[in-house]
């Protein structure tokens, strides 16, 4: 019996994360080794070809998975029928950008895809958001699609999520996959909270406990977590634009090859991190897309967040602070009349 291949929609797939996403999702990395799937890339007229070249490439890599590819320029010809949705393509701050206006060209992104998710897209769409401000033009998308629920909107934090790990596991002292439920809160830029309060060893230990073993007590477990951990989680993406040359693109395709994955499949260990819709969990205003810690039981219901995390006064001052961050931006795009 052959199966129904999963309509895909990648934006920006003439870009540098969308080359790194592209063979992954058709070779099963998202949706797993069963489940055909169908691309559809969208790009702007100027990226088409280099879209074009990417679906040659993939047509000369004959995936059995793979079922059709199609380039578009017109958004609503490319969601029609998408049952996810991974929004990359975005404006970049160009030299002497105000916020402003760099919220005002993504609006002009945003919104539009948003009504051609609205028109378009499958009943069960679910849609990342990846391009940045990522957890603002999630917001832009979300209200310009006002008959998709506002849940099935998420934006990109599991790159920072993979990126506290990767810090982590050295300093612990275990391999990655050995520790679990870190949270990455707030928005998807230098103000995020990376914490790791609540997060625990396959061992039993706690993180913190693990910390303070390894650096000679609490105190310097705590200095570490201020001064190098916390930074270099928040700034990461700028250490590695002046090593390379050039943004984060590999990690950050399989960070959202992971976050739609486990949204669609499910968690396994503990939680991981997502930008999702707040119901005013943790005091954060409705309908802000903040990242909190998730879980996925893979039934079609997407992510839930974890309630019940206590906070410190210092972990709850660093988290307020990204939130009102993502406040201001929902302001300014309001008084832009872009939401
Ligand atoms: P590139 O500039 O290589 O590619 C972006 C592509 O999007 C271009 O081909 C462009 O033509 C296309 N595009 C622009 N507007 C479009 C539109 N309206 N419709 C369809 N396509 C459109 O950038 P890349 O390195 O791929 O990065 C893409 C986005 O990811 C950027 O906004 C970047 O800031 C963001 N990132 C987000 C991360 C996250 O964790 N949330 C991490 C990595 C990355 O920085």
């Amino acid at each position: 019996m052959s199966v129904k291949p999963v309509t895909i929609t990648i934006t920006g797939a003439g870009g540098q994360i969308g080359y790194a996403l592209l063979f992954r999702i058709a070779s099963g990395a998202l949706l797993g080794p069963d489940t055909p799937v169908r691309l559809h890339l969208l790009e702007i007229p100027q990226g088409v070809r280099a879209a074009e070249g990417a679906a040659l490439e993939l047509h000369d890599s004959a995936f059995p998975l793979l079922s059709h590819v199609d380039v578009y320029d017109d958004p609503a010809a490319a969601f029609r029928g998408a049952n996810v949705a991974l929004l990359v393509g975005a404006r970049p701050r160009g030299p002497g950008m105000e916020r402003g206006d760099l919220l005002a060209a993504n609006g002009g992104i945003f919104g539009p895809q948003g009504e051609a998710i609205n028109a378009g897209a499958a009943d069960d769409v679910r849609v990342v958001v990846v391009g940045n401000p990522a957890n603002t033009n999630a917001l832009i998308a979300s209200a310009h699609a006002p008959d998709v629920p506002d849940d099935r909107f998420t934006a990109l934090t599991r790159l920072d999520h993979n990126r506290a790990l990767a810090q982590l596991a050295p300093t612990v002292g275990t391999p990655v996959g050995e520790i679990r439920d870190v949270t990455i809160w707030g928005n998807h830029s230098a103000t995020q909270f990376p914490d790791v309060a609540h997060a625990g060893l396959a061992d039993g230990r706690s993180v913190p406990e693990a910390l303070a073993e390894r650096l000679g007590g609490r105190e310097a477990a705590t200095a570490w977590l201020d001064d190098v951990f916390i930074p270099r989680v928040a700034k990461r993406g700028a250490e590695i634009i002046e090593v390379r040359g050039s943004s984060s693109v590999a990690s950050a395709a399989n960070a959202a090859i992971e976050h739609v994955r486990e949204e669609q499949l499910g968690t396994h260990r503990g939680w991981t991190s997502a930008a999702v819709v707040s119901r005013g969990e943790y005091g954060v205003p409705e309908g802000l897309v903040c990242s909190m810690p998730v879980t996925s039981r893979g039934d079609g219901h997407g992510y839930r967040i974890m309630e019940g995390l206590k906070f410190d006064a210092r972990a709850r001052a660093r988290f307020e602070a990204s939130v009102d961050e993502l406040v201001a931006e929902r302001d300014a795009v309001r008084a832009l009349g872009v939401l």
